[in-house]
Order: C-alpha cells, then sequence, then structure tokens
C-alpha cells in the first residue's frame, strides 16, 4: 500500500464503513454509515454519513422547509403563478417587510405578513441547527468553537432582521428577502445613513473580512507547502520530525521574522473569522439609532474632510435689489 500519499496521489483508502469514536450519550440516534463513495474522496472522506437527525435537527429541518416554502409561493404569487417567469425572474423577485405605517405591529398577510412569518420561520430553524451544533460537539467531547463562530454570524443576521428594527420601532427598517432585492437594501441602506464607508465597525468588519482571506490563504498555501513532509497530518503522523511544521515556521520566520504556531494560527482564523460579523454588527446596530449620517460623523471627528468650495458661494439675488455692484 501507498506509503507515500499526499493530495497530488491518486490513492484513496479504502475500508469498512464506521461509525466514528464510541458515544455514550444519544448513540441511539445515530443513523447507518452510508458507506464510500470515491467521487467524494476526491474532495475530502470518501465516506458519507452516519448523519445525525435528532429532534433538534428535525425541528430545524422543518422550519426551514416552511420559511423557505412562504418565501418561494409569495414570490411565485408575485409572478401571478407564472412558472416560467418565476424561474426567470427569480433572482429579483422578493418577499418585502411591512411597510413603515405598521411600526412593529402585525401586519396583515399580503402587507408584509408573510415576511414576518417567514422570519420567524426562519430564525427558529436558523436557532435550532445553532443548538444542534452546540450539543453534537458536546455529545463528542469538543469544545463548542464552531457554535460559538456560528453565533458570530447569527448575531449580525439577528442584528439586521431583528434586534436594529425593533430599537427603530418599524419591520419595515428589516432586510427583504431575495436574491437581488437584499442587495438593493445594503446599498440603500449605506445612502440612507451617509455612506457605510465612515463607519469605524464596517472598516473593522472589512479588516476582518480581507484579513480572513489572507489568514486563510497564508495557511493553506504553508500546510499544502509542506505536504511532501506529510505536513497535513496530524502532528504524530508527520514522517518525520523536524521536516514539516518547523520547516513552515522558520519560512515564516524568514520571511516576516515571526510565526505562529500550529495551534495559534488556527486560534488567528477563528478570531478573524468571528470578529468580521461581530464587530459588522455593532456598526449596523450603531446606524440610524446613535448615528444618523455616517459622513456628518466622520467630518465632525476629523477622519473625512468636508466637501470643498469648489464654486464661490452664490448670493441670492433677491436680496440684491438696489445694491450698488
Ligand atoms: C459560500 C456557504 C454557502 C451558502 C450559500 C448561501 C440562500 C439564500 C434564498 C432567494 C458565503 C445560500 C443562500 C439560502 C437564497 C432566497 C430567499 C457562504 C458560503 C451559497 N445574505 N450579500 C449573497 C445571504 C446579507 C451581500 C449570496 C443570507 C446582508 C452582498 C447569497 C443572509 C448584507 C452580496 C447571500 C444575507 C448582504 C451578498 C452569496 C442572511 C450585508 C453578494 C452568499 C441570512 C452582510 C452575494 C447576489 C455567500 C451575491 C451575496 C445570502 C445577508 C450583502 C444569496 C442567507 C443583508 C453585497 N448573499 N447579505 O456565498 O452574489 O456566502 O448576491 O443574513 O454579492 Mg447576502
Ligand atoms: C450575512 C451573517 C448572517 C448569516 C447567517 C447564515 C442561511 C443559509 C443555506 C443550507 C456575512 C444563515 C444561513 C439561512 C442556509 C444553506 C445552503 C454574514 C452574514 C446567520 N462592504 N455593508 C459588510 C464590504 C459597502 C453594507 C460586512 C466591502 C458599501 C451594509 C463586510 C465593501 C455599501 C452592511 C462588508 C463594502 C455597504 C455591510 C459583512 C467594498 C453598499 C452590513 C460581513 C470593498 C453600497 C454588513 C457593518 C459579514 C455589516 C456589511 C464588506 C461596501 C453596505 C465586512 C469589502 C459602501 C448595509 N460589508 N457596503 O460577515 O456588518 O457578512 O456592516 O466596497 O450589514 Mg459593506
Amino acid at each position: 500500500m501507498a506509503e507515500y500519499q499526499n493530495i497530488f496521489t491518486r490513492v484513496q483508502t479504502v475500508y469498512a464503513p464506521h461509525h466514528g469514536v464510541p458515544l455514550t450519550v444519544n448513540a441511539r440516534e445515530r443513523g447507518e454509515p452510508g458507506g464510500l463513495w470515491h467521487l467524494l474522496g476526491r474532495f475530502g472522506d470518501a465516506q458519507i454519513g452516519p448523519i445525525y437527525l435528532g429532534g433538534l435537527g428535525i425541528a430545524s429541518l422543518i422550519f426551514g422547509f416552511l420559511a423557505i416554502e412562504i418565501i418561494g409561493l409569495n414570490m411565485w404569487a408575485s409572478v401571478g403563478w407564472d412558472p416560467v417567469q418565476f424561474v426567470r425572474q427569480l433572482p429579483w423577485l422578493a418577499l418585502e417587510p411591512p411597510p413603515p405605517e405598521y411600526g412593529l405591529k402585525l401586519p396583515p398577510l399580503n402587507q408584509g405578513g408573510w415576511w414576518l412569518l417567514a422570519g420567524f420561520c426562519l430564525t427558529t430553524s436558523i436557532l435550532l441547527w445553532w443548538a444542534r451544533m452546540y450539543r453534537r460537539a458536546r455529545a463528542l467531547g469538543m469544545g463548542t468553537h464552531v457554535a460559538w463562530s456560528f453565533a458570530a454570524a447569527i448575531w449580525l443576521y439577528l442584528v439586521l432582521g431583528f434586534i436594529r428594527p425593533l430599537l427603530m420601532g418599524s419591520w419595515s427598517e428589516a432586510v427583504p428577502f431575495g436574491i437581488f432585492p437584499h442587495l438593493d437594501w445594503t446599498a440603500a441602506f449605506s445612502l440612507r445613513y451617509g455612506n457605510l464607508f465612515y463607519n469605524p465597525f464596517h472598516m473593522l468588519s472589512i479588516a476582518f473580512l480581507y484579513g480572513s482571506a489572507l489568514l486563510f490563504a497564508m495557511h493553506g498555501a504553508t500546510v499544502l507547502a509542506v505536504s511532501r513532509f506529510g505536513g497535513e497530518r496530524e502532528l504524530e503522523q508527520i514522517t518525520d520530525r523536524g521536516t514539516a511544521s518547523e520547516r513552515a515556521a522558520l519560512f515564516w520566520r524568514w520571511t516576516m521574522g515571526f510565526n505562529a504556531t500550529m495551534e495559534s494560527i488556527h486560534r488567528w482564523a477563528w478570531w478573524f473569522a468571528v470578529l468580521c460579523p461581530l464587530t459588522g454588527g455593532i456598526g449596523i446596530l450603531l446606524t440610524g439609532t446613535v448615528v444618523d449620517n455616517w459622513y456628518l460623523w466622520a467630518v465632525k471627528h476629523g477622519v473625512a474632510p468636508s466637501y470643498p468650495a469648489v464654486f464661490p458661494t452664490v448670493t441670492d439675488p433677491a436680496l440684491l435689489q438696489g445694491v450698488k455692484p
């Protein structure tokens, strides 16, 4: 058998599908390990399953299905139930939140009521999925880092569609469902509040977004670059001590004077990823509640210059009546 494997060799290990580590809790709810699927093995692990469908998972899927159903049927109704137009126009179709006159009151179904219902189902589904991830990690005796990073994304989602609309006193502040409609909302939001680029939390969020991509590229590239020494394997499986990770570390000390460790690089990645929606959510929460115009805010705090007086000020001619030139 192949002693030497990396992503370039065509070897796939073939073995009896297994359940994984022994479980002490909730083992009842584990499904069957499906089998090996060669095509999957080209992208990751060839084994498919066992998939875990507990009560939380099933409930989440039901609410998620309801949300998509409500959104989809409303979109379909908006093109007169024409299936062809539904498919053609799908990216532009929307399910909009209630108009401003309803505030936080319950609107009629076709005045945003469906939006509220879909939002409720989607949120329930997402929160149940979060609980599922948390409990599955616990059942395996793992840390709950994945669940907490997901929680950071849920924070931004809740700020956009729930917390900020509550503070603003109107559901109409929330994001519509729809591919391009939600982009239109994003652009309109920035314009309405005087250019989001001047929101320092938007700046932070972007720095963490770009930083995440940079870290991901550096980490992925480093590990691939030492895969010829077994660097992508677990520490104790690396072919020879002193070759893979030590070489990778030295590479970064050579090139930038400092290296992360096998452990800390993952903390860097986790924090950058988590801080992106975390800071972003703070920025959105402050918009319209504390700050009404980010450009004027930036001018006031010396971040942005005020617009230059390109043209001399024009005096109202009406006030010049009878004034000698
Ligand atoms: C690659 C993992 C897979 C996930 C995917 C997304 C749906 C929605 C439903 C038509 C990286 C599955 C999508 C289930 C279809 C209906 C009703 C994750 C990966 C493939 N956005 N956004 C997209 C969401 C917001 C913005 C794409 C969701 C804010 C911009 C997709 C939310 C603002 C751009 C999408 C959300 C905003 C996008 C690709 C929730 C500010 C794009 C997403 C729940 C943050 C890009 C046409 C992706 C695009 C895009 C989904 C919120 C801005 C449809 C679910 C309100 C500027 N967003 N988005 O790959 O191509 O994520 O748009 O908050 O340019 Mg968005
Ligand atoms: C959306 C969290 C919720 C997602 C969840 C997932 C499902 C799918 C699917 C099973 C992403 C639920 C999943 C339901 C299930 C399947 C298949 C996270 C989400 C819970 N911006 N901007 C950001 C840039 C401008 C604006 C963040 C860049 C303009 C608004 C990010 C530029 C205007 C908001 C960012 C730029 C504007 C943002 C998002 C450049 C528009 C936000 C971070 C180069 C004209 C959001 C503080 C994130 C935010 C946001 C980047 C420009 C508006 C860093 C690079 C000036 C209104 N922008 N932006 O993690 O937090 O999103 O702002 O021009 O609300 Mg911006």
